[in-house]
């Protein structure tokens, strides 16, 4: 953990550091809140880790996140070609494997997938898009308390709710939306009708 937190601080931002504990802390207390299996805490532990790994790619350069994808054979889409920002999931898992030594595939998918989203998540990959959108230092946003609320009491819906006002908030901005982040939303709004 100390190793982590050392890298991080080096290579991020005073304030990308000060957002990635605030995540590490609301995964932890989101993780208390659904854990799987009070016997142990091994899944609290594993929020803890991937929040402060979620973001450790993010402030690296757009071209060496691409070189590190093509030279690892990581796929990308057209969408993450253009706008590499959405590439620092996939780099930061890489990130966290080769650097840390992190096997455990929950962890990484959680890392993976924590900008876009997918259908189906794992408990473990929702709590960290939640926290990540939640966390205490996040810029305020609309509707940002009700969802702050809604996290401890329904996932899913406040899944679905992150995920529409995202969409929103692409569209009027004018950037284009990655083909994933739709179809978690569409897969959501359906889970959340039923
Ligand atoms: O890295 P963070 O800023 O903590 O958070 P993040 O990894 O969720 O990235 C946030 C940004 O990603 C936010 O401005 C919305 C944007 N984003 C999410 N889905 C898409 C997207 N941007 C584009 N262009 N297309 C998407 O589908
Ligand atoms: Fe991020
Ligand atoms: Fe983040």
């Amino acid at each position: 953990m100390k190793k982590i937190k050392k890298y991080l601080k080096k290579h991020l931002t005073k304030d990308r550091y000060h957002h990635t504990l605030g995540v590490a802390y609301i995964a932890v207390a989101l993780a208390m809140r659904y854990n799987p299996d009070t016997r142990n805490s091994d899944f609290i532990k594993k929020a803890e880790i991937a929040g402060l790994l979620h973001d450790c790619a993010k402030c690296m350069d757009n071209d060496k996140k691409l070189k590190i994808c093509d030279q690892n054979k990581i796929p990308y889409s057209s969408i993450e070609a253009s706008h590499p920002y959405l590439l620092h999931g996939k780099v930061g898992a890489y990130i966290a494997t080769t650097k840390f030594n992190i096997s455990d595939d929950d962890i990484l998918q959680a890392i993976i997938w924590h900008t876009t989203g997918r259908p189906n998540m794992s408990l473990l990959e929702k709590i960290i898009f939640i926290a990540d959108y939640i966390e205490p230092s996040r810029r305020p946003i609309q509707e940002l308390d009700e969802i702050r609320q809604m996290a401890f009491i329904d996932i899913n819906k406040t899944m679905e709710k992150i995920l529409s006002n995202t969409l929103k908030y692409l569209e009027t901005k004018g950037n284009p939306i990655d083909k994933m982040t739709q179809k978690t939303y569409d897969s959501y709004a359906k889970l959340v009708l039923k």
